[in-house]
């Protein structure tokens, strides 16, 4: 039961892509048509990355896109940014977050806060899809509240740093060559770059999830880790560091997500038409009609939105607060696209060959992650009103 359809497309957004971002989400979907669909349920059954794909996302440009070609970037606009994210979000969510760490949380940081030296080392590597990165902001008391964390570094010697503390549910982290390391200084919040196998350094996958299945979620130990001034992202220098990082990763998930979302109305559409109750189509009856029109209209919707933030991006006008009201709402409607398309699909919409429980348990996790959706509520509503209402 893989959907292959075309992108589904009521309001004729594409007359407003350039060619060669339709080009762009046209090989996207081809790749994901042949090289994902077929196989990602196995994949998430057993847990599993579907390593092989590491390569081809690379081939495909899916690792820092936006970045200058010096660094091994495209140079992309941020539409056909978007559409990477909804192509491969289609496929699953796995897909999507191992690209978003590896572009916004990673190659970002290091391209905005790094030196020319740890660009020079780490970005055209990782554009190759050669080294893999991860981002560790969350511990296990301070996920909502980054400013809280507790890893600390303390100057060691004249040129390096101790690093102690713990971090968890970090995309990547046991795959991960490098890992971008927020923590505690007397000056500051600081970013190091933590390399594979340094001493005192550990890793543990996180097992038993019932939602990104097929991504790698792990916690980080730091203990006693001695990290040389010269792998400290040097313009880094407070929270905001890290939450700029944010601001892109959630920018490509209010696209990605949509992804997800057409996959799962496209699988219930298609469905309704030909399973018959009664006599006659589902698709013909008016309470199921509701929620197909219901799904396509908030998936439109959410897709002008979403372009309409990527023309604020490349005009460089786009706040994050806005960048928050289409994370928080696109991954809403789209969890409420995977939910209403499984009750369509009756008993089969819990099976492993439709793709609508993969989808909507993904979600559950996108909805937390990159910030919950209660703090991008709280994020808009001090934006309007004025007045935080985090405590
Ligand atoms: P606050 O006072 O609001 O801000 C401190 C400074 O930072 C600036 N800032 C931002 N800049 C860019 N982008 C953003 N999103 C920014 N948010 C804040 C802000 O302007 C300020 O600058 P300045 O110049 O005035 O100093 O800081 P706060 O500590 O009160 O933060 C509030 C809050 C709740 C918004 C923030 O802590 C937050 O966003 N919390 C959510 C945490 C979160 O999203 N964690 C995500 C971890 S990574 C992850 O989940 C990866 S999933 C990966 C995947 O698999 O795809
Ligand atoms: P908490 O912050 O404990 O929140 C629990 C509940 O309380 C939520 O409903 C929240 O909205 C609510 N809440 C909290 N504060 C308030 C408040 N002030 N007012 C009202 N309600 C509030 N992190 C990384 O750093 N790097 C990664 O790569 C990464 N990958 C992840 C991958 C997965 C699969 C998952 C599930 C998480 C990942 N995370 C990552 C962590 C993620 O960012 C956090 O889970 C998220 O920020 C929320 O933190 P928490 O889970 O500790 O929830």
């Amino acid at each position: 039961m893989n959907n292959t359809k075309k992108m589904t497309d009521y309001m004729a957004v594409q007359v407003l892509l350039s060619k060669s971002e339709r080009e762009i989400r046209e090989n996207l979907r081809a790749f994901v048509n042949k090289d994902v669909l077929p196989e990602i349920d196995g994949y998430a059954q057993r847990e599993e990355f579907p390593v092989h794909l590491i390569k081809k996302m690379a081939n495909l440009h899916c690792y820092g896109s936006l970045l200058p070609r010096k660094y091994g970037g495209q140079e992309w606009s941020p539409v056909a940014y978007g559409l990477l994210m909804y192509e491969l979000e289609r496929g699953d969510s796995a897909l999507r977050s191992f690209a978003s760490v590896q572009g916004s949380l990673v190659m970002y940081p290091i391209f905005t806060y790094g030196s020319e030296e740890q660009k020079q080392k780490w970005l055209p590597a990782m554009a190759r899809g050669e080294a893999i990165g991860c981002f560790g902001l969350t511990e296990p008391q301070h996920g909502s509240n980054p400013a809280g964390m507790e890893t600390r570094a303390v100057k060691y010697g004249t040129n390096s740093w101790r690093l102690n503390g713990t971090k968890m549910w970090i995309t990547n982290g046991s795959v991960a060559d490098v890992s971008i390391i927020w923590a505690r200084t007397d000056e500051g919040i600081f970013g190091f770059l933590v390399e594979k196998e340094t001493p005192g350094f550990t890793t543990t996958r996180m097992r038993n999830k019932w939602s990104l299945r097929a991504s790698v979620t792990s916690t980080l130990q730091l203990q006693d880790v001695i990290v040389d001034e010269s792998n400290r992202l040097p313009e880094a220098t407070s929270l905001k560091a890290p939450l700029s990082c944010l601001t892109q990763a959630r920018y490509g998930i209010a696209w990605g997500v949509l992804g997800a979302a057409e996959h799962c109305y496209q699988t219930a559409l298609e469905y309704a038409k030909k399973r018959e109750q009664f006599g006659k189509p589902i698709a013909s009856y008016q309470l199921q009609q509701e929620k197909l029109v219901k799904m396509v209209t908030e998936l439109t919707k959410g897709q002008l939105l979403a372009l309409h933030l990527a023309r604020l991006k490349q005009d460089g006008s786009l706040t994050p607060a806005q960048v928050s009201l289409a994370k928080m709402n696109n991954v809403e409607i789209a969890l409420q696209i995977a939910r209403s398309s499984r009750t369509i699909m009756g008993a089969t919409g819990i099976s492993g060959a439709c793709p609508i429980m993969r989808h909507a348990n993904n979600l559950e996790s996108v909805y937390t992650y990159e910030g919950t959706h209660d703090m991008h509520t709280l994020i808009v509503g001090r934006e309007i009103t004025g007045i935080g209402a985090f405590f």
